[in-house]
């Protein structure tokens, strides 16, 4: 059968199965449409039907947590663990916190990571999980007892050679410290089963940055093949949080000009250079809105999204030479995107997982001319310094920070290669979707197809 026909039947498929799941139809179908010039050559593939399995997470966990707030009341929220693929590695991948959370969420980053993880060149399969539980507003002792309740539930179908939850949205140093504390008191175990540690109880050095520092690494490398640096270059980043923060921070370390954040509220534009130490003090000490920044900085502009126009965001409105959606999925639009082009945009660096939305995405690739790093790849630094720490744990080491750094700028050097030559490989010279699908798909079906029907 054409391999076009049998992605459709699978797409067909995953509609009628899992209605509503939006996200999760998204993600699946930009990968195995990107698939095809490798199915096209490898019939081994299609005959072992590595499509319908791969599309089908090997186990979804959905339980209830009952949580008693700070009024003495019991509060009810979903948690989920979707465990996909196990066929290279325990099932390793962050659980997110945040009201918008549902198992068609949940499926679509798990889906990503199976890939993402597969590239690192590390041995680890894929996960995600996470709650509709959101933290915003919440006292300390509220967050404790919801992740004391999550964990007493997840506890059960972890383990550090089994399934190693770490972060994402929402869930930082704070939650990891409450979820592994759980967890200890119940199993008696002090191991490596989640990641994102405190440092002095078995985190990793450089853990925190990873992401983000992974990101810019990644672009440069892809600068790099083009004559092109980023020293000098101004750049727009969405979203203050984790991945946000570190992502500007080593833009600095490479001359390169962060002008922009954003959160969920509105967007700051610092033309001169967004100042990191009032935006650390903003959102990892004070955990306040961004609006708060131009009290400190009156030279910058605050704009509120409810202000607007539909269809943008005010971030990747402001001229910039790279962008670097850093927030959240579907942040990045059509509208966006021709924007971004006709300000002279170069490259679009995706820090988030899938922040760009498919006919964004679609006019990206084939009908501008902007470079495009996919999530899967750009963002690989967080779990690749994740996977970093598990094997500290395990060795009971503890390495320096510049040892990780340096391990890390090897493997986001390493994913780049992979990609881009794969993307020579099969005549798409820089299509880095195309690129990084096929050899992270590549790398899990083959072991699929070595470990037979299971
Ligand atoms: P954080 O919780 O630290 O920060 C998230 C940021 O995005 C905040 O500024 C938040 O604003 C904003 N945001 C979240 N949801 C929305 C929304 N629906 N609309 C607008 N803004 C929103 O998360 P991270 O920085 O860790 O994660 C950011 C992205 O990076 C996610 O896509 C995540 O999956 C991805 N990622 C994270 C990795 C990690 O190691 N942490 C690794 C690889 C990818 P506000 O505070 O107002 O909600
Ligand atoms: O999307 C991601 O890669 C993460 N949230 C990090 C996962 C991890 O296990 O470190």
């Amino acid at each position: 059968m054409p391999s076009t026909q049998k992605i459709e039947e699978i797409l067909d498929y995953i509609k009628e199965c899992s209605p509503g799941q939006n996200e999760f139809y998204q993600a699946s179908q930009e990968v195995l449409y990107s698939l095809l010039p490798l199915l096209n050559r490898e019939s081994k593939y299609v005959e072992n039907n590595i499509l319908e399995r791969i599309v089908v997470p090997e186990r979804s966990i959905i339980f209830r947590v009952n949580w008693m707030d700070d009024a003495g009341k019991v509060q009810t929220n979903l948690g989920y663990r979707v465990q996909f693929s196990s066929s290279i590695g325990p099932y390793k991948g962050g659980l997110r916190f945040h009201p918008t959370v549902n198992l068609g969420i949940v499926k679509f980053l798990g889906f990503e990571q199976i890939f993402k993880n597969a590239l690192t060149g590390l041995q680890i399969g894929g996960a995600k999980g996470g709650s509709n539980f959101d933290p915003k507003g919440k006292s300390d002792s509220e967050i404790m007892h919801f992740c004391q309740a999550f964990m007493s539930e997840l506890y059960k179908h972890i383990g550090k050679n089994r399934d190693v939850p770490a972060g994402d949205i929402g869930v930082g140093a704070r939650e990891i410290g409450y979820l592994f504390g759980q967890y200890k008191r119940l199993t008696g175990e002090f191991d490596g089963v989640l990641t994102g540690k405190g440092l002095d109880w078995g985190g990793s050095k450089g853990r925190k940055e990873a992401t983000g520092y992974g990101s810019v690494y990644f672009a440069e490398n892809f600068l790099k093949v083009y004559n092109q640096a980023l020293k000098g270059k101004v750049c727009t980043v969405s979203g203050s949080g984790n991945v946000a923060i570190y992502t500007m921070e080593k833009l600095y370390g490479f001359d390169a000009i962060p002008v922009s954040c954003s959160d969920s509220k509105g967007t700051i534009y610092h033309a001169k250079g967004i100042d990191m130490e009032s935006l650390k003090s903003i959102k990892e000490i004070h955990k306040e809105s961004l609006k708060s920044y131009v009290t400190l900085h009156p030279d910058a502009i605050y704009t509120p999204v409810a202000s607007y126009p539909e269809g943008g965001h005010a971030v990747w409105h402001i001229p910039c030479d790279i962008a670097f959606p850093s927030a959240t999925q579907n942040e990045l639009t059509l509208v966006d995107a021709k924007v971004l082009e006709s300000n002279g945009c170069i490259l679009i660096n995706e820090g988030a997982n899938m922040p760009t939305t498919a006919d964004a995405l679609e006019y990206i690739r084939k009908e501008s001319k902007i470079l495009f790093s996919p999530g899967k790849a750009a963002n690989a630094g967080g779990v690749a310094t994740s996977q970093l720490e598990m094997s500290q744990n395990a060795s009971m080491a503890q390495w320096t920070f510049e040892e990780v750094d340096i391990k890390l700028r090897t493997i986001m050097n390493d994913i780049f290669k992979t990609a881009y030559e794969t993307s020579v490989e099969f005549d798409c010279e820089g299509d880095l979707v195309k690129g990084a699908n096929i050899a992270g798909f590549r790398k899990v079906a083959d072991a699929m197809i070595e470990q037979g029907a299971i």
